[in-house]
């Protein structure tokens, strides 16, 4: 495992088509994030998480809010009762950017013991 992982960066500003990664670049990132997979045309990943309650579920939303703060990058999430699907992708290329696969390594991260 590179010592530069996904989840120790951090999302800056990307701003335009250049940023927007290609099919191949997607593929290899998308392989060091379990459960996720790419949906919307290649737009946008995707995961649901699984959760005992209502209360673990927003637990799990105010944590991710919190992080998306931070990093200035913002998932799409739909919840309901012991579930919240988060969604990423980055408005600014229209497409997926490096900061999509960085917010879902930091949110895996959330839930190591
Ligand atoms: N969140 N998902 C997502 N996509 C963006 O393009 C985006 C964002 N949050 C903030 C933001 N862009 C910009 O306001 C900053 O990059 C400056």
């Amino acid at each position: 495992m590179s010592t530069n992982t996904l989840a120790s960066q951090h999302c800056t500003p990307r701003k335009g088509k250049e940023h927007a990664l290609d099919q191949a670049k997607v593929t290899d990132l998308l392989a060091q994030l379990p459960g996720w997979q790419v949906v919307a045309d290649g737009k946008a990943i995707v995961k649901d998480f699984k959760f005992r309650d209502f209360h673990h579920t927003l637990g799990f939303i105010n944590a991710v809010g919190f992080m998306a703060n931070q990093e200035d990058h913002h998932p799409d999430l739909e919840a309901g009762y012991g579930h919240c699907q988060i969604l990423w992708s980055t408005h600014d290329v229209g497409g997926l950017s490096l900061n999509d696969f960085i917010c879902a390594a930091r949110v895996e991260t959330l839930l190591e013991h």
